[in-house]
């Protein structure tokens, strides 16, 4: 079928799974109408330039516009959303034009010059509509009932875990850009590459600029791997390479990938770690299907580390006493993964019900993301870890954890940093579409494995 008409039937779809979610959401709480906003360009401090703008999630949920502030999606059920498309008379910008895409036939394009176009465009009373986004300087006059209702908010994000046929398209396009990436930087690495090197080889095989990635890549040459959002770029490459860490994503209509790949440069027992590791997070893969607890994902997670771990002859101890002692912890410090899509870490990853409240992270893991009971349809990250990190060793090199780990050990990886792999994964009923591993074989003609990089 032709892409764009596939598109075009997917994103029709999307938007009335959309519009069923807000018909419901609205009316539980009362309200008639929802305004959503683009967001704001924000100024740098006594300057004439503007932080890189990045439309929020709530707006790019409806339409994938995001690269202009201060557009509005206003919606009121039974009635086609109207975009309020911000077209302002400007000589110093380009501006942009009105869209003509696959999405736009799903909604009610205005162009508007400036916001008080954009409220002349509204209904005259706003007083039981909802109003998302950042609030502007203004808005107080526009009459709406509420800005980010946290009831609205709590159903919104709730059922945006679900992803629609539409949004999982986006997801694995997000992926095969990725993937495309991954490869180039992989490539620039085996030759020899600074970081810096590394991450423009990644920019230009997705064509894009830094600011249209999800996030900033993170490119860790040798110790560097072990700092978990690492985000320096070194000019000059190291004096002796000798592993590298790049977790680095694309988006595809305003969808993210978050994809983490490790390679050991030259090094065979580094590499083989990372073989047997990428055994770990693929075995962990195949237990993600709909009805898991998440939190069980991550505790199963930690004990399969931990076994590894007491394997390869860094801790003394088994898995389960690594477990309770908090020995794994130290290596593995940071959640086993999180909701993605429009957000790299997407919003209601602890959400009880659409009514709100949250599930509790298990003790001793406060920095797990998600905390509920996996449906199909959710898209989640699956990204263990085995870090060698400074002040989390030099802790447990003070109290009872210490007789439990191997130092001899330890002194010999920490040169390398650390180990992540991380998969992107649509839970379906029977159990996960690995999107990651799938765009790495279409792109590449092969899983993508890490390890070694082709040379
Ligand atoms: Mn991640």
């Amino acid at each position: 079928m032709d892409e764009a008409l596939d598109l075009a039937a997917l994103h029709a779809a999307h938007v009335l799974t959309l519009r069923a979610r807000f018909d419901r959401a609205l009316s539980a709480c009362g309200y008639s109408g929802v305004l959503v906003h683009s967001g704001s360009l924000a100024p740098i401090f006594r300057d004439d330039q503007t932080h890189p703008f990045r439309a929020h999630a709530w707006f790019k949920a409806w339409v994938p516009l995001h690269e202009v502030p201060d557009c509005f999606l206003y919606y009121e059920p039974g009635r086609t959303p109207v975009l309020l498309f911000h077209q302002p008379s400007d000589y110093w910008h380009k501006v942009a034009r009105p869209p003509r895409a696959y999405w736009t036939a799903q909604v009610d394009l205005r162009p508007v010059a400036d916001r008080a176009a954009a409220r002349a465009a509204l209904p005259r009373d706003l007083g039981a509509t909802a109003y998302i986004g950042e609030p502007f300087r203004g808005l107080a006059a526009w009459g709406v009932s509420a800005a980010n209702p946290p009831g609205l908010l709590a159903r919104i994000d709730y059922d945006r875990a679900v992803k629609t046929p539409y949004e999982l398209a986006c997801l694995r396009a997000a992926n095969r850009l990725a993937a495309r990436g991954h490869r180039a930087a992989a490539r620039a690495f085996a030759g020899g590459a600074c970081e810096l090197e590394i991450e423009l080889a990644f920019l230009r095989a997705c064509g894009a600029r830094e600011q249209e990635l999800p996030y900033n890549p993170i490119i860790a040459l040798n110790e560097s791997g072990a700092v978990l959002h690492y985000q320096m770029l070194e000019r000059t490459p190291p004096a002796e390479v000798r592993s590298m860490l790049i977790d680095a994503g694309a988006q595809a209509g305003g969808y993210a990938s978050d994809v983490t790949r490790t390679y050991s440069f030259a090094d065979a027992d580094f590499s083989s770690l990372i073989e047997r590791f990428d055994e770990v997070q693929q075995a962990l893969c195949s237990g993600v299907h709909a009805g898991v607890d998440w939190r069980d994902v991550h505790l199963s997670a930690h004990r399969l580390v931990a076994e590894l771990l007491h394997e390869s002859d860094i801790t003394t101890c088994d898995a389960e006493e690594a477990v309770a002692t908090g020995v794994s912890s130290v290596f593995l410090p940071h959640g086993i993964g999180h909701l993605l899509g429009l957000q790299v870490h997407d919003a209601g990853g602890l959400l009880r019900s659409p009514e709100g409240g949250e599930i509790p992270r298990p003790e001793g893991h406060p920095h797990l993301r998600l905390t509920r009971v996996l449906e199909a349809g959710f898209v989640v990250t699956m990204e263990p870890g085995i870090y060698f990190i400074d002040p989390l060793l030099d802790a447990a090199r003070g109290d009872a954890r210490a007789a439990r780990i191997n130092w001899t050990r330890v002194e010999s990886l920490r040169r390398f940093g650390g180990i992540r792999i991380e998969d992107d994964l649509a839970v379906t009923a029977s159990g996960t579409e690995n999107m990651t591993r799938d765009a790495f074989r279409a792109e590449l003609g092969s899983p993508g494995a890490p390890g070694v990089p082709e040379r």
